[in-house]
């Protein structure tokens, strides 16, 4: 019998990270603007928890930032001369638009691509489609670099199908993973797939008045084609427009599953003891559904303490670990909450509490740091083993950044020259420590 697992990959935090307001609809990102950053501990937060969930026994790998400032998008708008001009004449002109192409907003690599294992797909391979992120320009600028990383990580067309982004058009809005979930009694045997849209762009009934609905239907309709996905493993759900409103930007702010649970408010779902059943009768039984009530968690306490930004970790003895960032215990309902849970000795059996501030404060909790792709023993064989998470590795990547990070960025500190040059030389060192290849545009022919 195939041994299969669920690794995680998480975004490498960039020398970059900055708050920049730079994502309406996202509460943390706005109203956390200008404040100053710190790249070194976020990087070495993010790093933590990768080590922290490797030390476990969970496999764990590490996915590359991505080059910014984005030079080349500059040049591409009419910014000219040496880099150190682009910076200048870009800073002068626009630092809004300077601070957009500065974004680490990679890290947040459960936006990076919509992943189909392969017991799930027509082929038999691990479908990726690389998110397009249309809705935020400093995040519709990543789908490029995301193919080309996704491409050098998963490297084997026998076993990996790599797909571009769908086009950059509203109808087609994606947002990858964040929306995605999959549902299974096993990873190694095929599991149901479930999308879930913020809008739908033909024929939609209702949507958010506030904020952006950033997923559509049409836009994992075409995911579900592409992977080979099959119709009576496949369900679609709309996310409530009323927490979207609320700062639900995404449907990994309201709920997450693994396996047969799925930990989820009660206000997520248009429908939602439909949207219940269906998973259930697709997964042929069995789905365990732990709803938190609205008395006992109110949607804002839900987005201010990231509770369903959680990682569901599947245990040896059937039960699942669930990761959640520090705010969860700072925000009273939501720990009393998690206390009771655990007492009703459910299909949680303990949590694991992380410090990821730095993310945190950009409106990126556990979950958003994490590409999730469930393996096959040989797709697991296949992925660049560099990019795995151990002693050696996280030993050498914090060294790593203490040497190429900053320990404090404001905006102003963006349009510096020496930036670029410091980031270049730390991502150059980066491909050579995961042996990666040329893969950013500096190094590109
Ligand atoms: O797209 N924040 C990200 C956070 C992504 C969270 N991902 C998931 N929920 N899966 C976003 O809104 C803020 C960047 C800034 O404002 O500087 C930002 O892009």
């Amino acid at each position: 019998m195939s041994i299969s697992f669920e690794a995680n990959f998480d975004g490498l935090v960039g020398p970059t990270h900055h708050y920049g307001g730079h994502s309406f609809g996202n509460v943390a990102s706005t109203s956390n603007a200008n404040k100053a950053a710190n790249p070194r501990e976020a990087a070495k937060q993010g790093l933590a928890k990768m080590k922290a969930l490797a030390d476990l026994g969970y496999k764990q790998g590490v996915f590359v930032p991505q080059e910014r400032p984005a030079i080349g998008l500059l040049r591409e708008l009419g910014f000219g001369g040496d880099d150190a001009s682009v910076l200048a004449a870009v800073a002068k002109a626009s630092p809004g638009l300077l601070a957009n192409v500065s974004s680490a907003s990679s890290m947040w690599t459960a936006n990076a691509a919509t992943v189909s294992p392969s017991a799930d797909t027509a082929d038999g391979r691990v479908h990726f489609t690389a998110a397009n992120l249309q809705n935020k320009f400093h995040r519709a600028i990543e789908h490029a670099q995301t193919t080309r990383s996704l491409k050098a990580m998963f490297n084997n067309d026998a076993v990996f199908a790599h797909h571009d982004a769908l086009p950059m058009q509203a109808v087609f809005g994606d947002e990858g993973a964040a929306n995605h979930t999959r549902f299974c009694h096993d990873y190694a045997k095929a599991g149901v797939e479930f999308f879930v849209y913020g809008r739908q762009h033909w024929g939609g009934a209702v949507e958010p008045q506030k904020f952006p609905a950033r997923q559509t239907r049409e836009a994992g309709e075409a995911i579900a084609r592409l992977h080979g996905l099959s119709s009576d493993k496949l369900v679609f759900a709309q996310q409530n427009p009323a927490v979207i409103d609320a700062g639900v930007f995404h449907n990994d702010v309201i709920s997450v599953g693994n396996q047969r649970v799925l930990f989820v408010h009660e206000t997520a779902f248009l429908q939602q003891a439909a949207v219940y059943a269906e998973l259930d009768a697709k997964l042929g039984g069995g789905l365990q559904v732990i709803e938190v009530p609205l008395v006992q968690v109110s949607v804002a306490d839900a987005v201010k303490s990231y509770l369903f930004n959680s990682q569901l970790l599947a245990r040896a003895d059937g039960r699942q670990n669930l990761v959640v960032p520090d705010e969860c215990r700072a925000t009273p309902a939501v720990w009393d909450y998690l206390q009771g849970m655990l007492a009703s000795n459910g299909p949680i059996a303990e949590l694991m509490v992380f410090d990821l501030k730095q993310s945190m404060q950009n409106g990126g909790g556990p979950a958003c740091l994490r590409l999730r792709v469930a393996l096959q023993e040989k797709e697991l064989a296949a992925v660049n083993p560099h990019i795995w998470m151990n002693d050696a590795l996280f030993a050498s990547l914090n060294t790593w950044v203490d040497q190429h990070y900053r320990d404090r960025l404001t905006e102003a500190d963006l349009a510096d020259p020496q930036l670029i040059i410091e980031v270049r030389t730390a991502l150059d060192e980066l491909t050579q420590i995961l042996h990666l290849g040329s893969i950013y545009p500096c190094q590109l022919a």
